[in-house]
């Protein structure tokens, strides 16, 4: 990801199209590698069809960027319906009369061919919705959002394994548990100033933060493990109120995927049956159980603002940075995204990426949960559209944080925000703790 505010107006026409390449390739080896019979069935309750994502992508795409950027006639007006995301709630798509597998790749392709066009005829300027080519990158943002719901679509399914990458790298001296204190005091939280930053990120504004401690890298496998032999799931003191009534009745008892044969802990992961990974993050944890686990550890959840200072601020210049590394764009050195991997990297595998108190892989390989409630900040404006983000405000909503490896660089800042109800555990999620420090700790 190039910081797109630095480039000129021919540079940024060239990284749009560049971004909307590589999203559609993405999306095309995520609908590819299953056959038609796959792309239409519904793999799991909570999951689209694989072919709805796609369609939906291109519908999107024709709305924001054929239609209202280019002031073109619709491809398809007639489809509209069967593509919004709040006609249909999920477990009814497959019912739908939608466009099959060859109809959904056209209808993408063509939608595509015009935005291309559009892209090309288009000033980038004179509305706010162009400025910085924030609709494009929008778009982009959209189809590599639904580029990783179809991932963990494809993680939910059943069968012999379809996708294929490298494991990511493993650290150099193996990783042990510590914590950073971070000391207390104002910094700034969002932005006003990532071009393409979406609409519940803004604006900047300054927040107080006590003084915390967190631990370096998110809670590992093995740990978990700990809470799991432990007897953690049967005992009620480690559960909020709504957490145990969840644990029973979801008749929980460790990560989903993780299954039991005789005395060894396995996972199944796209396919794949494997002993599970000591020192990897642990994920596929709702925000229930990532509550419990800190109890249990006796520490809590970091809340949002926690976890952005912790990413962002700069102890000496007193500014908060675009990532934990600086403001360089994610390089693969720096961190575990993109689907690169099929997999969370082992904790201290990416030292390049750490924060300058020393805090690891903050961006990249799980989403953290946080303990906070999704709210706008103060000053939020919805931009473009309500349906993006304040619809869902409010507590019934945790704020989610970093990106997973399933995250794409263009849709993954330090300051960008994600969100589910607490009990869900088909996104790539895992946690870090956190803890109040006692003032003499603070240096
Ligand atoms: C930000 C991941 C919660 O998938 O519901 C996709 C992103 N919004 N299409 C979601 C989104 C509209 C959104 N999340
Ligand atoms: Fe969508």
């Amino acid at each position: 990801m190039t910081n797109t505010a630095d480039l000129g107006a021919e540079a940024l026409r060239d990284h749009v199209a560049a971004q909307l390449t590589r999203a559609r390739e993405r999306s095309a080896l995520l609908t590819d590698a299953v056959d038609d019979d796959d792309l239409v069935r519904q793999h799991s309750k909570l999951m689209s069809p694989l072919v709805w994502d796609l369609a939906h992508i291109g519908n999107q795409e024709e709305l924001w960027l054929v239609r209202d950027v280019g002031g073109r006639e619709p491809v398809r007006r007639d489809i509209d319906e069967l593509y919004d995301a709040f006609q249909h709630p999920r477990a009814a798509r497959p019912t739908l009369p939608l466009l099959g597998p060859g109809e959904a790749r056209s209808y993408v392709r063509e939608v595509r061919d015009k935005v291309l066009d559009v892209l090309e005829r288009t000033p980038l300027e004179g509305r706010r919705l162009l400025d910085r080519a924030f609709a494009f990158g929008m778009i982009v943002q959209h189809e590599q959002q639904h580029d990783e719901t179809m991932l963990a679509t494809h993680q939910l399914r059943t069968g012999a394994p379809v996708l294929h990458a490298p494991d990511p790298p493993k650290p150099v001296v193996a990783h042990r548990v510590d914590e950073v204190i971070v000391p207390g005091g104002r910094f700034t939280m969002g932005t006003s100033a990532e071009p393409w930053a979406l609409d519940n990120e803004r604006p900047a504004h300054a927040v107080e933060v006590p003084p915390f401690a967190i631990e370096s890298v998110p809670v590992t496998c093995g740990r978990y493990l700990e809470f799991v032999e432990g007897g953690g799931y049967d005992d009620r003191r480690w559960w909020s109120d709504g957490g145990w009534a969840f644990r029973v009745e979801a008749n929980l008892v460790a990560p989903r995927f993780w299954d039991k044969h005789g005395q060894t802990w396995t996972r199944r992961r796209f396919g794949v049956v494997e002993e599970i990974p000591h020192d990897e993050p642990v994920v596929h944890v709702s925000f229930h159980e990532a509550d419990a686990f800190a109890r249990w550890a006796g520490k809590r959840l970091p809340t949002e603002a926690e976890w952005e200072k912790a990413a962002r601020h700069d102890p000496d210049g007193d500014r908060s940075r675009r990532f934990p590394w600086g403001d360089e764009d994610p390089e693969p050195r720096h961190a575990n995204l993109g689907q690169r991997h099929l997999r969370p990297a082992p904790v201290g595998a990416y030292p390049d990426g750490a924060s300058p108190l020393g805090v690891h892989q903050l961006i990249g390989d799980v989403w953290e949960w946080t303990a906070t409630d999704f709210y706008g900040y103060p000053g939020f404006q919805a931009f473009p559209y309500r349906e993006y983000s304040e619809v869902f405000f409010g507590p019934e909503y945790k704020v989610l944080r970093g990106g997973s490896f399933g995250t794409d660089p263009a849709a993954c800042r330090g300051t960008f925000r994600n969100w589910d109800y607490p009990i869900r555990r088909q996104i790539f999620a895992g946690f870090r703790l956190a803890r109040d420090v006692r003032s003499g700790e603070v240096r």
